[in-house]
């Protein structure tokens, strides 16, 4: 049988590799963002695998997520896998020195974007036989680490919500997964320091961080288990990196 993977965030980083990477596996594709050219751009790569449907939207913003998601055709409407995936950083500051508009933003994209897409997919992934949901949280979620508060307390908040779910979801037969990654090279950091490319570059300098692509193998594999089995939660992280913050960086 035919599934359908929704998928958030879709325009860069993870959620662009992961698509990639499930097109191979005849997985028809929802992706999501709020860069239209961008999701376009994929839709065209995509689209000599399998069958997708581009959606735009911002998740911040219920009004735009409700009308993006009852326009879904009704050949759509039957959704097997949600990945949450949208999410970002906005800054690296001291609690007191914290910007209000960084900590609006990651609370209404990570916490209340995540819930407001999930609330309004669920009705449609209640009939299908197999139905698996994939937060994707961090190792932010799992440890606090100096100046990383709200970006933390959020992915903190993921990992509840995905408890949270795999529970009160749990007697209609939902797979709950949360993925939690490490550093891995993205867009993450150049959005999180405000397109500052030297300060992006330096979070990686003299390690090998993950790439989108390691994570998206792991979701294929987190998809690919039987239906009596499922991942709870998954920490990944590049070799060179124990913690949140000890890192082992290579000085030459
Ligand atoms: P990218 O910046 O490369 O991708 C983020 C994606 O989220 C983009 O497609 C962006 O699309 C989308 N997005 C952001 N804000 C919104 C919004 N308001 N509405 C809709 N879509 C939005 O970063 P990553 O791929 O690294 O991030 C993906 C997830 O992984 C995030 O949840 C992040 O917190 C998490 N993560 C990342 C880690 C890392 O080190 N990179 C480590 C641990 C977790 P667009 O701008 O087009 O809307
Ligand atoms: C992103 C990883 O360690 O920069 O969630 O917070 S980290």
């Amino acid at each position: 049988m035919e599934k359908t993977v929704f998928i958030t965030g879709a325009t860069s980083g993870i959620g662009k590799a992961t698509a990639l990477r499930l097109a191979e596996r005849n997985y028809k594709l929802i992706i999501t963002g709020r860069r239209a050219h961008l999701l376009n751009e994929l839709e065209k790569q995509l689209r000599q695998k399998t069958r997708v449907l581009t959606l735009n939207f911002d998740v911040r913003d219920f009004k735009q997520v409700e009308k993006s998601i009852q326009s879904i055709p009704t050949e759509w409407k039957k959704i097997d896998v949600l990945i949450n995936n949208a999410g970002l950083a906005a800054g690296l500051n001291p609690i007191d020195k914290g910007d209000l508009n960084d900590w609006e933003v990651m609370i209404d994209t990570n916490i209340k974007g995540l819930l407001y897409v999930t609330k309004k997919v669920l009705p449609l992934m209640e009939q299908r036989s197999e139905k698996h949901i994939i937060n994707i949280g961090s190792i932010a979620g799992k440890e606090v680490y100096l100046n990383g508060n709200v970006y933390c307390a959020t992915k903190f908040a993921v990992d509840a919500l995905s408890k949270a779910m795999r529970i009160d979801l749990l007697e209609k037969g939902f797979k709950v997964t949360a993925v939690n990654p490490g550093m891995t090279e993205t867009e993450f950091s150049l959005i999180r320091f405000k397109g500052n490319k030297e300060q992006a570059k330096k979070v990686y300098e003299g390690i090998e961080p993950l790439k989108s692509e390691d994570i998206a193998n792991v979701i294929d594999f987190i998809l690919s288990l039987p239906s009596h089995v499922n991942i709870n939660d998954i920490t990944i992280m590049p070799t060179a990196q124990a913690t949140a913050t000890i890192v082992h960086r290579k000085t030459e």
